[in-house]
Formats: C-alpha cells, structure tokens, sequence
C-alpha cells in the first residue's frame, strides 16, 4: 500500500512538471526582431519629440511633469507580437502604446496606425488611427485595475489582421482590423511618472501562455494544486480501502474455529 502511495505521488510530480515544462516552451528567441529593458539606464536609439524620459531606474519613464511626453523607435513590425510592461502612475491622463505607425506628422505625432490606451476608467483599449478619424475597435478591463498597477500586455497581429490582447498573459480582447499592414514606428506617449518596461517585438504571432506569478496562480498553479489533490484522494481512498480488506482478513483469521 505504502509502495502504491509512493508511485501515485510520483506520477502527480511528473504531471505537474510537465505542465510548468511546456509553459516554459512558449515563448522563443529566434523571432526577436528588437528589445529593450533599460537596464543599461539609457534609451539610446530612441528619439524624444516632446517632453523628457529618464532610464535612470532600469525603465523608460516619462520626466516632465503634467505635459505630455512623447518619444518613439524605429520599428517595422505590422504582424507579430508585441510584449511589454506597463505602470500607469496616479495622474490624469493615460499612457498610448502605438505599436504601429506609419508616418508622423510635421510636429512629429503619430499619424497612422494601431494603438492602446490603458485607462483605470475605459481599460485597455485598441484604437485604429489614420490620421482624420480613430476609432475604438474594443477594450477590456483587467481585473485588478489599472491605476497604480503594473500590467504585462502581449498584443499580437496576424497577416489577416487579427489581433489578441493578453493581460498578464490572459486572453483578454479579439478584433480585426486590416486598415495598415506596414509599419514604421514603435512610438510611447505619457505623462509623468507612467513607464514602460522589458518591450520585446518578435516578428511571428507567438502563443501566449501564463509565465508571470500572476499567471500562474490564475492558470497553472490551479490545475497543479487540483491535480496534486487528487492525486492525494485516489492514495488515500486506495489506501483505506487495502487496510479494510487486510482488517477483515485479520478478522476472518481470528473468527476461523480452531483446527481439530
Ligand atoms: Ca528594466
Ligand atoms: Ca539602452
């Protein structure tokens, strides 16, 4: 019986170790096209078009107060994924993440393209923008919030137009949109104090599975725990059922008439 516990148990680590093994899998290197952490503490081969950044604490922060920061990077990714960080600090307005642009303007805005607008009031939104008209084609709320929050996004975008928004690697929003297949621009406008974080662009739509604590404790953790309890009802039922049949055999043995 000990023997039986020992395997079940066994067979629940192996289970539970694949699951966090293939969570481990999804996300490659190969298709990196560019990224930044601001770990080095500058944003070389970014260009400032209003405002002022800091990388001073290991990631792009907007620096000058109660205007609007704006800064972008050359990127020519229409389909992919796009993954980053991002905290909204406690100020009025919003960072916009615009992961496509096309062109900028004479004053150097963004003109045509994709962007999120992450609002503790509207949540994380996608808007297409092409310059005369934008348009909201969905948003979604985190669960959590967003004010005073960090949040890992992961939008990706098919050749089709497809796109998925994953917060803290949930599926969170689908939309469709196939106004701008090319891209030039990578460009982040914020307040003071908003930042962005550990941006990677891979060049491939890349499966999203949960890899943060965060996701874990909502995905992976769960299905490990259920699987472990189980695990831990099937010995312990087996178990108590061997030693009942052990216990009446005990019994049947000390019941059977002595011999003549
Ligand atoms: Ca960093
Ligand atoms: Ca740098």
């Amino acid at each position: 019986m000990h023997g039986k516990n020992i395997s079940f148990s066994f067979v629940g680590l192996a289970f539970v170790f694949l699951i966090f093994s293939t969570s481990s899998l999804s996300v490659g290197t190969n298709s990196i096209v560019w990224e930044d952490n601001f770990d080095d503490q500058n944003y070389d081969g970014w260009t400032v078009t209003e405002g002022s950044f800091t990388a001073q604490n290991d990631q792009l922060e907007g620096a000058t107060a109660d205007e609007m920061n704006r800064i972008f990077y050359n990127s020519n990714i229409a389909s992919g994924t796009w993954s980053f960080d991002i905290y909204h600090a406690d100020v009025y307005y919003c960072p916009y993440v615009w992961f496509i642009v096309n062109t900028l303007d004479s004053s150097l805005l963004p003109w045509d393209g994709y962007l999120l607008h992450i609002s503790p009031y509207d949540g994380v939104e996608i808007w297409v923008d092409d310059g005369a008209d934008s348009e909201n084609l969905g948003s979604c709320m985190p669960s959590g919030g967003i004010k005073e929050k960090w949040l890992h996004l992961d939008i990706t975008r098919d050749t089709s137009g497809h796109m998925c928004l994953y917060v803290n690697s949930i599926l969170s929003l689908e939309v469709d949109s196939v106004n701008f297949n090319t891209s030039s621009y990578f460009y982040f406008t914020c307040y003071d104090r908003h930042v962005i974080d550990n941006i990677i662009v891979y060049d491939e739509v890349l499966p999203i599975t949960p890899s943060s604590l965060f996701g874990l404790l909502e995905l992976e953790l769960l299905i490990a725990c259920i699987v472990i309890i189980l695990i831990i009802v099937i010995g312990v039922v087996y178990g108590i059922i061997r030693w009942k049949q052990a216990k009446k055999k005990s019994y049947q043995f000390l019941e059977k008439p002595p011999s003549e």
